[in-house]
Protein backbone atom coordinates (compact mmCIF):
# COMPACT_ATOMS: atom_id res chain seq x y z
CA UNK A 1 0.00 0.00 0.00
CA UNK A 2 1.62 3.33 -1.09
CA UNK A 3 1.38 5.86 1.38
CA UNK A 4 1.08 9.27 1.19
CA UNK A 5 1.45 12.47 3.43
CA UNK A 6 -1.58 14.39 5.21
CA UNK A 7 -1.47 18.22 4.64
CA UNK A 8 -0.98 19.45 8.39
CA UNK A 9 -3.49 20.34 10.30
CA UNK A 10 -3.88 24.32 10.69
CA UNK A 11 -4.70 23.93 6.60
CA UNK A 12 -7.48 21.20 7.47
CA UNK A 13 -9.20 23.50 9.61
CA UNK A 14 -9.05 26.42 7.35
CA UNK A 15 -10.62 24.65 4.38
CA UNK A 16 -13.03 23.16 7.02
CA UNK A 17 -13.86 26.53 7.99
CA UNK A 18 -14.56 27.68 4.53
CA UNK A 19 -16.56 24.84 3.77
CA UNK A 20 -18.46 25.50 7.07
CA UNK A 21 -19.38 28.93 5.90
CA UNK A 22 -20.39 28.11 2.50
CA UNK A 23 -23.92 28.18 1.69
CA UNK A 24 -23.91 26.30 -1.29
CA UNK A 25 -21.42 23.94 -1.58
CA UNK A 26 -20.40 21.94 -4.73
CA UNK A 27 -18.62 19.15 -4.70
CA UNK A 28 -16.13 18.29 -8.16
CA UNK A 29 -14.86 14.51 -8.58
CA UNK A 30 -12.31 13.05 -10.95
CA UNK A 31 -11.19 9.95 -11.03
CA UNK A 32 -8.84 10.36 -7.91
CA UNK A 33 -11.68 9.57 -6.18
CA UNK A 34 -12.59 6.22 -7.37
CA UNK A 35 -11.24 4.68 -4.29
CA UNK A 36 -13.12 7.25 -2.09
CA UNK A 37 -16.84 6.51 -2.78
CA UNK A 38 -17.64 6.49 1.07
CA UNK A 39 -15.77 9.69 1.82
CA UNK A 40 -17.29 11.32 -1.51
CA UNK A 41 -20.64 10.70 -0.45
CA UNK A 42 -20.08 11.17 3.64
CA UNK A 43 -18.53 14.90 1.95
CA UNK A 44 -22.11 15.74 0.54
CA UNK A 45 -24.21 14.47 3.19
CA UNK A 46 -22.71 17.11 5.54
CA UNK A 47 -22.96 19.66 3.18
CA UNK A 48 -26.18 19.43 1.72
CA UNK A 49 -24.52 19.56 -1.74
CA UNK A 50 -24.35 17.89 -5.03
CA UNK A 51 -21.36 15.32 -6.44
CA UNK A 52 -20.80 16.63 -9.85
CA UNK A 53 -18.79 13.89 -11.94
CA UNK A 54 -15.75 14.74 -14.40
CA UNK A 55 -16.53 11.65 -17.36
CA UNK A 56 -13.48 10.23 -15.73
CA UNK A 57 -14.74 9.79 -12.45
CA UNK A 58 -18.16 8.57 -13.38
CA UNK A 59 -17.47 5.82 -11.44
CA UNK A 60 -16.92 7.44 -8.11
CA UNK A 61 -20.83 7.23 -6.79
CA UNK A 62 -23.55 5.29 -8.43
CA UNK A 63 -25.61 7.81 -10.84
CA UNK A 64 -28.95 6.67 -8.57
CA UNK A 65 -27.79 8.47 -5.68
CA UNK A 66 -29.70 11.11 -4.66
CA UNK A 67 -26.06 13.27 -3.76
CA UNK A 68 -25.34 13.39 -7.58
CA UNK A 69 -26.10 15.30 -10.52
CA UNK A 70 -23.98 13.45 -13.00
CA UNK A 71 -21.37 14.24 -15.08
CA UNK A 72 -20.50 18.28 -16.21
CA UNK A 73 -19.18 19.54 -19.49
CA UNK A 74 -20.53 19.04 -22.86
CA UNK A 75 -21.17 15.41 -22.47
CA UNK A 76 -22.75 16.78 -18.82
CA UNK A 77 -26.37 17.07 -17.35
CA UNK A 78 -27.94 20.75 -17.22
CA UNK A 79 -27.98 19.81 -13.48
CA UNK A 80 -24.57 19.97 -12.89
CA UNK A 81 -23.78 22.91 -14.80
CA UNK A 82 -26.59 24.75 -12.85
CA UNK A 83 -25.13 23.75 -9.57
CA UNK A 84 -21.44 25.04 -10.79
CA UNK A 85 -23.51 28.07 -11.72
CA UNK A 86 -25.03 28.48 -8.22
CA UNK A 87 -22.34 27.41 -5.59
CA UNK A 88 -20.52 29.76 -3.78
CA UNK A 89 -18.18 27.33 -2.09
CA UNK A 90 -16.41 24.48 -4.34
CA UNK A 91 -14.54 21.07 -3.07
CA UNK A 92 -12.38 19.73 -6.11
CA UNK A 93 -11.49 16.34 -5.34
CA UNK A 94 -8.91 14.44 -7.60
CA UNK A 95 -10.05 16.10 -10.63
CA UNK A 96 -8.23 18.49 -13.49
CA UNK A 97 -11.42 18.70 -15.59
CA UNK A 98 -10.10 21.13 -17.93
CA UNK A 99 -12.93 23.14 -19.39
CA UNK A 100 -12.72 26.54 -17.65
CA UNK A 101 -16.30 27.97 -18.78
CA UNK A 102 -18.11 25.40 -16.50
CA UNK A 103 -16.55 26.02 -13.71
CA UNK A 104 -18.39 29.00 -11.46
CA UNK A 105 -17.52 32.49 -12.38
CA UNK A 106 -13.66 33.52 -11.16
CA UNK A 107 -14.70 35.15 -7.72
CA UNK A 108 -18.10 33.44 -7.39
CA UNK A 109 -16.60 30.24 -5.25
CA UNK A 110 -14.37 30.00 -1.91
CA UNK A 111 -12.48 26.49 -3.71
CA UNK A 112 -10.96 23.89 -1.53
CA UNK A 113 -8.94 21.64 -3.93
CA UNK A 114 -7.81 18.28 -3.08
CA UNK A 115 -5.29 16.42 -5.03
CA UNK A 116 -2.24 14.21 -5.39
CA UNK A 117 -0.16 16.31 -7.63
CA UNK A 118 0.46 19.47 -5.96
CA UNK A 119 1.15 20.71 -9.62
CA UNK A 120 -2.60 20.39 -10.12
CA UNK A 121 -3.76 22.88 -7.24
CA UNK A 122 -5.27 25.83 -8.97
CA UNK A 123 -4.50 25.02 -12.95
CA UNK A 124 -7.52 25.27 -13.62
CA UNK A 125 -9.82 27.29 -11.37
CA UNK A 126 -8.27 29.47 -8.56
CA UNK A 127 -7.80 27.32 -5.34
CA UNK A 128 -8.74 29.27 -1.80
CA UNK A 129 -6.81 26.31 0.25
CA UNK A 130 -4.80 24.08 -1.91
CA UNK A 131 -4.93 20.05 -0.12
CA UNK A 132 -2.03 18.14 -1.38
CA UNK A 133 -2.41 14.12 -0.68
CA UNK A 134 -4.80 11.07 -1.67
CA UNK A 135 -8.25 12.04 -1.64
CA UNK A 136 -9.55 9.71 0.26
CA UNK A 137 -7.51 9.60 3.09
CA UNK A 138 -7.51 13.73 2.77
CA UNK A 139 -11.15 13.70 3.02
CA UNK A 140 -11.17 11.03 5.87
CA UNK A 141 -9.07 13.83 7.98
CA UNK A 142 -12.05 16.52 6.88
CA UNK A 143 -14.91 15.16 7.29
CA UNK A 144 -14.77 15.12 11.63
CA UNK A 145 -14.46 19.38 11.12
CA UNK A 146 -17.14 19.71 9.12
CA UNK A 147 -20.51 20.66 10.15
CA UNK A 148 -23.48 18.87 8.55
CA UNK A 149 -25.71 21.74 7.41
CA UNK A 150 -29.08 21.92 7.93
CA UNK A 151 -30.00 23.79 4.74
CA UNK A 152 -30.51 21.21 2.36
CA UNK A 153 -31.87 23.48 -0.27
CA UNK A 154 -28.81 23.30 -2.47
CA UNK A 155 -29.23 20.01 -2.64
CA UNK A 156 -33.07 19.29 -2.50
CA UNK A 157 -33.06 22.12 -5.99
CA UNK A 158 -30.00 19.94 -7.92
CA UNK A 159 -32.60 17.03 -6.88
CA UNK A 160 -35.53 18.04 -8.56
CA UNK A 161 -34.11 18.84 -11.28
CA UNK A 162 -31.79 15.93 -11.67
CA UNK A 163 -35.46 14.23 -11.65
CA UNK A 164 -36.68 16.23 -15.25
CA UNK A 165 -33.22 15.33 -16.56
CA UNK A 166 -33.98 12.37 -16.25
CA UNK A 167 -37.50 12.19 -17.72
CA UNK A 168 -36.01 14.19 -20.26
CA UNK A 169 -33.21 11.14 -21.10
CA UNK A 170 -36.28 8.23 -20.72
CA UNK A 171 -38.37 10.48 -23.24
CA UNK A 172 -35.74 10.36 -26.00
CA UNK A 173 -34.49 6.44 -24.52
CA UNK A 174 -37.76 5.26 -25.82
CA UNK A 175 -38.39 6.91 -28.95
CA UNK A 176 -39.61 5.11 -31.89
CA UNK A 177 -39.07 6.92 -34.52
CA UNK A 178 -36.82 5.24 -37.41
CA UNK A 179 -34.32 5.62 -38.16
CA UNK A 180 -33.46 4.71 -34.98
CA UNK A 181 -31.87 7.43 -32.70
CA UNK A 182 -28.80 6.81 -31.19
CA UNK A 183 -30.11 7.46 -27.73
CA UNK A 184 -32.22 4.33 -27.99
CA UNK A 185 -29.72 2.01 -27.76
CA UNK A 186 -27.34 3.32 -24.81
CA UNK A 187 -31.09 3.73 -23.08
CA UNK A 188 -31.73 -0.13 -23.54
CA UNK A 189 -28.34 -1.31 -23.04
CA UNK A 190 -28.10 0.71 -19.40
CA UNK A 191 -31.37 -1.53 -18.18
CA UNK A 192 -29.79 -4.79 -18.93
CA UNK A 193 -25.93 -4.09 -18.12
CA UNK A 194 -25.06 -6.06 -14.62
CA UNK A 195 -23.99 -4.38 -11.01
CA UNK A 196 -20.30 -4.82 -11.73
CA UNK A 197 -20.15 -4.32 -15.69
CA UNK A 198 -16.94 -3.04 -17.12
CA UNK A 199 -18.07 -0.36 -19.49
CA UNK A 200 -15.42 1.39 -22.26
CA UNK A 201 -16.18 4.11 -24.46
CA UNK A 202 -14.62 5.80 -27.68
CA UNK A 203 -14.24 9.22 -28.33
CA UNK A 204 -17.42 10.82 -30.83
CA UNK A 205 -20.83 11.40 -30.31
CA UNK A 206 -21.28 7.64 -28.78
CA UNK A 207 -19.06 9.08 -25.68
CA UNK A 208 -21.85 11.48 -24.85
CA UNK A 209 -24.89 9.01 -25.22
CA UNK A 210 -22.69 6.59 -23.33
CA UNK A 211 -21.63 9.29 -20.88
CA UNK A 212 -25.68 10.41 -19.86
CA UNK A 213 -27.19 6.98 -20.44
CA UNK A 214 -25.23 4.93 -18.54
CA UNK A 215 -26.09 4.67 -14.96
CA UNK A 216 -23.06 3.60 -12.72
CA UNK A 217 -24.57 1.00 -10.04
CA UNK A 218 -22.15 -1.06 -7.56
CA UNK A 219 -18.83 -1.66 -8.90
CA UNK A 220 -19.63 -1.18 -11.90
CA UNK A 221 -16.27 0.54 -14.03
CA UNK A 222 -16.39 3.48 -16.70
CA UNK A 223 -14.11 4.48 -18.93
CA UNK A 224 -12.64 5.87 -21.86
CA UNK A 225 -9.73 8.37 -23.69
CA UNK A 226 -10.36 11.10 -21.48
CA UNK A 227 -7.31 12.75 -21.21
CA UNK A 228 -6.23 11.97 -24.82
CA UNK A 229 -9.46 11.81 -26.61
CA UNK A 230 -8.83 9.16 -29.27
CA UNK A 231 -10.94 6.53 -31.29
CA UNK A 232 -10.52 2.99 -31.46
CA UNK A 233 -9.55 2.64 -27.28
CA UNK A 234 -12.77 1.17 -26.50
CA UNK A 235 -12.06 -2.61 -27.74
CA UNK A 236 -8.65 -2.51 -26.45
CA UNK A 237 -9.91 -1.11 -23.41
CA UNK A 238 -12.21 -4.10 -22.76
CA UNK A 239 -9.79 -6.80 -23.92
CA UNK A 240 -7.36 -5.73 -20.90
CA UNK A 241 -10.36 -5.66 -18.98
CA UNK A 242 -11.79 -9.28 -19.27
CA UNK A 243 -8.26 -10.72 -19.61
CA UNK A 244 -8.01 -9.04 -15.42
CA UNK A 245 -11.46 -9.90 -14.87
CA UNK A 246 -12.84 -13.06 -16.41
CA UNK A 247 -15.90 -13.38 -14.56
CA UNK A 248 -16.92 -9.90 -14.93
CA UNK A 249 -19.46 -8.35 -17.95
CA UNK A 250 -17.35 -6.31 -20.32
CA UNK A 251 -18.64 -4.45 -22.33
CA UNK A 252 -17.82 -1.32 -25.09
CA UNK A 253 -19.69 1.39 -26.90
CA UNK A 254 -18.00 2.18 -29.83
CA UNK A 255 -18.43 4.23 -33.20
CA UNK A 256 -18.66 2.42 -36.18
CA UNK A 257 -15.53 4.96 -37.19
CA UNK A 258 -13.20 4.25 -34.10
CA UNK A 259 -14.19 0.17 -34.46
CA UNK A 260 -13.34 0.15 -38.16
CA UNK A 261 -9.51 1.18 -36.60
CA UNK A 262 -9.09 -1.84 -34.98
CA UNK A 263 -11.33 -4.48 -36.03
CA UNK A 264 -8.62 -7.21 -36.40
CA UNK A 265 -9.00 -7.44 -32.65
CA UNK A 266 -12.48 -8.98 -33.08
CA UNK A 267 -10.11 -12.00 -33.62
CA UNK A 268 -8.41 -11.69 -30.69
CA UNK A 269 -11.36 -11.73 -28.80
CA UNK A 270 -12.15 -15.00 -30.28
CA UNK A 271 -8.77 -16.50 -30.05
CA UNK A 272 -8.39 -16.04 -26.48
CA UNK A 273 -12.37 -16.94 -25.84
CA UNK A 274 -12.58 -13.03 -24.41
CA UNK A 275 -16.49 -12.81 -23.82
CA UNK A 276 -16.26 -9.15 -24.89
CA UNK A 277 -19.86 -7.10 -26.05
CA UNK A 278 -19.06 -4.63 -28.73
CA UNK A 279 -21.88 -2.06 -29.22
CA UNK A 280 -21.50 -0.03 -32.54
CA UNK A 281 -23.33 2.73 -32.85
CA UNK A 282 -23.10 2.54 -36.83
CA UNK A 283 -23.84 6.05 -38.50
CA UNK A 284 -21.62 5.11 -41.43
CA UNK A 285 -20.31 8.48 -40.53
CA UNK A 286 -17.26 9.96 -38.50
CA UNK A 287 -20.39 11.71 -37.02
CA UNK A 288 -18.39 13.87 -34.44
CA UNK A 289 -16.22 16.13 -37.73
CA UNK A 290 -18.99 16.07 -40.00
CA UNK A 291 -20.64 18.41 -36.97
CA UNK A 292 -17.08 19.99 -36.45
CA UNK A 293 -17.09 20.81 -40.27
CA UNK A 294 -20.64 22.03 -40.45
CA UNK A 295 -20.99 24.28 -37.59
CA UNK A 296 -17.25 25.04 -36.56
CA UNK A 297 -15.88 26.15 -39.94
CA UNK A 298 -19.30 26.72 -41.56
CA UNK A 299 -18.52 24.45 -44.50
CA UNK A 300 -20.23 21.66 -46.17
CA UNK A 301 -19.54 18.00 -44.50
CA UNK A 302 -16.47 16.52 -46.51
CA UNK A 303 -14.92 13.30 -46.40
CA UNK A 304 -16.53 12.24 -43.43
CA UNK A 305 -18.90 9.17 -44.80
CA UNK A 306 -17.74 5.21 -44.21
CA UNK A 307 -17.97 2.60 -46.22
CA UNK A 308 -20.93 0.86 -44.73
CA UNK A 309 -19.57 -2.75 -43.64
CA UNK A 310 -22.08 -5.48 -42.89
CA UNK A 311 -20.14 -5.67 -38.82
CA UNK A 312 -22.34 -8.30 -37.67
CA UNK A 313 -21.42 -10.31 -40.91
CA UNK A 314 -18.09 -10.09 -40.07
CA UNK A 315 -17.67 -10.71 -36.40
CA UNK A 316 -19.31 -14.31 -38.15
CA UNK A 317 -16.31 -14.17 -40.12
CA UNK A 318 -13.71 -13.83 -36.79
CA UNK A 319 -15.88 -16.87 -35.52
CA UNK A 320 -17.54 -14.43 -33.01
CA UNK A 321 -21.70 -13.74 -32.87
CA UNK A 322 -22.97 -10.95 -35.12
CA UNK A 323 -25.98 -9.30 -34.48
CA UNK A 324 -27.85 -6.16 -36.13
CA UNK A 325 -30.76 -3.98 -34.80
CA UNK A 326 -32.38 -1.35 -37.06
CA UNK A 327 -35.49 -0.80 -35.43
CA UNK A 328 -36.43 0.54 -31.99
CA UNK A 329 -38.77 -1.97 -30.98
CA UNK A 330 -36.32 -4.74 -31.47
CA UNK A 331 -33.34 -2.90 -29.51
CA UNK A 332 -33.94 -4.26 -26.08
CA UNK A 333 -34.59 -8.26 -27.21
CA UNK A 334 -31.50 -8.22 -29.10
CA UNK A 335 -28.90 -6.56 -26.67
CA UNK A 336 -30.42 -9.05 -24.01
CA UNK A 337 -29.54 -11.99 -26.13
CA UNK A 338 -26.11 -10.84 -27.27
CA UNK A 339 -25.43 -10.04 -23.28
CA UNK A 340 -26.21 -13.25 -22.78
CA UNK A 341 -24.28 -15.12 -24.66
CA UNK A 342 -21.08 -16.85 -23.30
CA UNK A 343 -18.54 -15.75 -25.65
CA UNK A 344 -17.58 -12.37 -27.76
CA UNK A 345 -20.47 -10.84 -29.67
CA UNK A 346 -20.47 -7.79 -31.77
CA UNK A 347 -23.97 -5.83 -31.67
CA UNK A 348 -24.19 -3.26 -34.55
CA UNK A 349 -27.14 -0.78 -34.13
CA UNK A 350 -28.01 1.14 -37.13
CA UNK A 351 -28.81 4.72 -36.47
CA UNK A 352 -30.12 8.21 -37.45
CA UNK A 353 -27.06 10.01 -38.81
CA UNK A 354 -28.43 13.02 -38.24
CA UNK A 355 -29.26 12.98 -34.54
CA UNK A 356 -27.49 15.84 -32.75
CA UNK A 357 -25.84 15.24 -29.43
CA UNK A 358 -27.75 16.90 -26.77
CA UNK A 359 -26.82 20.26 -25.14
CA UNK A 360 -25.11 19.84 -21.85
CA UNK A 361 -24.10 23.54 -21.45
CA UNK A 362 -27.56 24.99 -21.49
CA UNK A 363 -29.64 25.53 -18.85
CA UNK A 364 -32.44 22.59 -17.96
CA UNK A 365 -35.36 24.79 -19.02
CA UNK A 366 -33.44 25.29 -22.64
CA UNK A 367 -32.22 21.76 -22.65
CA UNK A 368 -35.87 20.80 -22.16
CA UNK A 369 -37.44 23.17 -24.82
CA UNK A 370 -34.44 21.87 -27.58
CA UNK A 371 -35.83 19.08 -29.35
CA UNK A 372 -39.50 20.68 -29.51
CA UNK A 373 -38.00 23.61 -30.83
CA UNK A 374 -36.13 21.93 -33.82
CA UNK A 375 -39.10 20.04 -34.63
CA UNK A 376 -40.79 22.62 -35.00
CA UNK A 377 -38.49 24.42 -37.25
CA UNK A 378 -37.67 27.27 -34.64
CA UNK A 379 -36.27 29.55 -37.12
CA UNK A 380 -32.39 29.98 -35.42
CA UNK A 381 -32.19 26.30 -35.08
CA UNK A 382 -29.34 26.84 -37.01
CA UNK A 383 -27.75 28.96 -33.88
CA UNK A 384 -29.02 26.33 -31.65
CA UNK A 385 -27.39 23.46 -33.05
CA UNK A 386 -24.11 25.25 -33.51
CA UNK A 387 -23.63 26.17 -30.27
CA UNK A 388 -24.50 22.28 -29.23
CA UNK A 389 -22.35 20.48 -31.29
CA UNK A 390 -19.22 23.62 -31.34
CA UNK A 391 -19.41 22.53 -27.87
CA UNK A 392 -19.59 18.64 -27.84
CA UNK A 393 -16.53 18.77 -30.39
CA UNK A 394 -14.43 20.70 -27.90
CA UNK A 395 -15.33 18.11 -25.54
CA UNK A 396 -14.12 14.96 -27.50
CA UNK A 397 -11.20 16.45 -29.49
C1 LIG B 1 -7.15 8.42 -33.37
C2 LIG B 1 -8.07 9.58 -33.57
N1 LIG B 1 -8.23 10.10 -34.82
C3 LIG B 1 -9.04 11.14 -35.02
C4 LIG B 1 -9.72 11.70 -33.98
C5 LIG B 1 -10.69 12.89 -34.21
N2 LIG B 1 -12.04 12.37 -34.07
C6 LIG B 1 -12.74 12.52 -32.92
S1 LIG B 1 -14.27 11.85 -32.98
C7 LIG B 1 -14.01 11.33 -34.59
C8 LIG B 1 -15.09 10.61 -35.34
C9 LIG B 1 -15.56 9.38 -34.64
O1 LIG B 1 -16.39 8.66 -35.51
P1 LIG B 1 -17.13 7.37 -34.99
O2 LIG B 1 -16.17 6.47 -34.30
O3 LIG B 1 -17.89 6.77 -36.12
O4 LIG B 1 -18.11 7.95 -33.88
P2 LIG B 1 -19.35 8.98 -34.10
O5 LIG B 1 -18.82 10.35 -33.86
O6 LIG B 1 -19.87 8.77 -35.48
O7 LIG B 1 -20.33 8.58 -33.03
C10 LIG B 1 -12.75 11.72 -35.05
C11 LIG B 1 -12.23 11.45 -36.42
C12 LIG B 1 -9.52 11.16 -32.68
N3 LIG B 1 -10.16 11.66 -31.61
N4 LIG B 1 -8.70 10.09 -32.52
MG1 LIG C 1 -19.86 6.97 -36.63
Amino acid sequence: MPSWPLPPDSLLHVAAEMINAGTKVAILVGQGCLNARDEVLALAEKVGGPIIKALLGKAVVPDESPYTTGGIGLLGTAPSQDAMQECDTLVVAGSSFPYIEFYPKPGQAKTVQIDIDPARIGLRYPANVGLVGDCRDVLRALLPLLTRKQDRSFLITAQERMQQWRELLEERGICTDEPMKPQVVTYHLNKLLAPNAIVSVDSGTIATWAARYIDIRDDMQFSLSGTLATMANGLPYSIGAAVAHPNRQVVCIVGDGGFTMLMGEVATLVKYNLPVKVIIVKNNMLGMIKWEQMVLEGNPEFGVELQPIDFAAFARACGAAGYTITAPDEAEAVLHEALARRGPAIIEAVVDPTAPPLPGHITTKQAWNFAEALARGQEDRWDILKTVATNTVREVI
